[in-house]
């Protein structure tokens, strides 16, 4: 179609809004052990060993760290799943999620 023949009177615009992220927190506790905590972030984080154990040792020391981001579906999901496989060996391992500004 040329240029000229569009309807100028019915075009829409398409905009493809950017997704909110979300933050997936892990908070510190006095019980679960440190290289559980590790094991859980390989697992569910996919992350590789060092990476994992310096998210642990820093929710260790100051009481919370930023584990990833991510569309608020899949944070959700992964805080419900690392928690759970805490719960699961009785453990009060917690991740939360919040959104990110
Ligand atoms: N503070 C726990 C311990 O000393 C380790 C831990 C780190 C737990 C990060 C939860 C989160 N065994």
């Amino acid at each position: 179609m040329l240029d000229d023949e569009r309807d100028l009177t019915t075009e829409t615009k398409v905009r493809t809004e950017r997704p909110k992220l979300y933050k997936v927190i892990l908070l510190n506790d006095d019980f679960t052990p440190r290289e559980f905590v590790t094991k859980v972030l390989q697992a569910v984080f996919r992350m590789g060993e060092s990476e994992a154990l310096g998210v642990m040792m820093t929710a260790h020391r100051r009481g919370a760290c930023v584990v990833a981001v991510f569309t608020r579906e899949v944070a959700e999901e992964k805080a419900k799943t690392a928690t759970e496989l805490g719960r699961q060996a009785g453990f009060p391992l917690t991740f939360t999620t919040e959104r990110e500004e």
